[in-house]
């Protein structure tokens, strides 16, 4: 095992056991959310993750010990801690683990450790992607980069349009990564259910994403996978409400010069501050719908491995 990571107890006997685990991250507390209601939310998470039959692993960096599994202490600490906590990407997981320091894991991150620990399912919120206007500024996510490298199921909600949909999944399929629409064909984009972009393939059980799964490590084939679940129906938000507040935070991040791993924070909160309660509520809601099929996923994908 790598001499720098910790698995939960509770974790490891279910992976010891061959029982299913859904790995969580941790930048969706410290910088996604305020507090506190991401700590609520990440103890909601978790108990989803039990009430369907799977244990929670949410990931982060403590005093530069990698951790697969945090107790509720632990998540009321980064909750509270917020955007003080590092974000940590693959670039800066060395430099934390030397320095013994914390960080909140971010995709990229969160897929590497549940990687390290032997975990294959792992839900969150929305990904990084290809920002706009990435054609000048090159800002484009690392989150693509591990989904290309990374053999971690990641369960979303598709991508907030504060990112370019269309040149994210171009990017996708340039490295090889397939992105799975669970009973949709049309790319999600977080708050709401449409985007206008389509996914390459429709899935529309928990069985038949574990089989996609397990035949793409059959086939020796490098690499993640990603499935885009849309927001329940009756938490979906209005797309002209959502892409109004979304146009005014770039134009306020640009202005600003918000650049780097600031860039996607700056977004994230500002458009929740621009629509208000309704995009937390909803946040929350799609967050543990993922939670929930990420469980019953990993469950159908230990019967293909027992
Ligand atoms: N998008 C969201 N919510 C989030 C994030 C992205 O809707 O919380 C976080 C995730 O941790 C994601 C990270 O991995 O931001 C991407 O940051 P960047 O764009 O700097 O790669
Ligand atoms: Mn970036």
């Amino acid at each position: 095992m790598n001499p720098y990571l910790d698995i939960h107890p509770e974790v490891a006997a279910a992976l010891k056991e061959g029982r299913p685990v859904v790995a969580l991250e941790s930048t969706i507390i410290s910088h996604g959310m305020p507090y506190p209601q991401n700590v609520e939310t990440a103890l909601r998470v978790e108990a989803a993750i039990r009430e369907n039959g799977a244990v929670p692993a949410t990931i982060a960096v403590i005093g530069g010990r990698l951790k697969a599994g945090l107790s509720p202490e632990e998540i009321e600490y980064f909750g509270k801690k917020g955007r003080a906590i590092a974000k940590a990407s693959r670039r800066d997981l060395a430099l934390l683990c030397a320095r013994g320091e914390d960080g909140a894991t971010t995709v990229t991150t969160t897929m590497i450790i549940a990687h390290m620990a032997g975990i294959q399912i792992f839900a969150t919120g929305g990904i990084g992607g290809v920002h706009r206007g990435a054609e000048t500024t090159m800002d484009i996510s690392a989150d693509l980069e591990e989904l290309a490298q990374t053999p971690v199921m990641v369960i979303c909600a598709g991508a907030k349009s504060i990112l370019d949909l269309g040149l994210t999944l171009e990017y996708l399929e340039t490295k090889g990564v397939p992105v799975l629409g669970y009973q949709t064909k049309e790319l999600p984009a977080f708050y709401t259910r449409q985007s206008g972009f389509s996914v390459d393939y429709r899935v529309d059980t928990p069985a038949e994403l574990a089989k996609a799964l397990y035949t793409q490590r059959q086939l020796g084939l490098k690499g993640g996978m990603l499935v885009t679940n849309p927001i329940p129906e009756e938490y979906s938000m209005p797309k002209e409400v959502i892409d109004a507040a979304i146009d005014q935070a770039i134009r306020e991040s640009r202005e600003q010069g918000v650049k780097g791993k600031e860039t996607t924070p700056f977004l994230l909160a500002r458009v929740a501050e621009l629509t208000g309660g309704e995009s937390l509520a909803s946040n929350i809601e799609l967050v543990l719908n993922n939670a929930r099929l990420a469980a019953r996923t990993a469950a159908e994908y230990c019967k293909l491995e027992s």
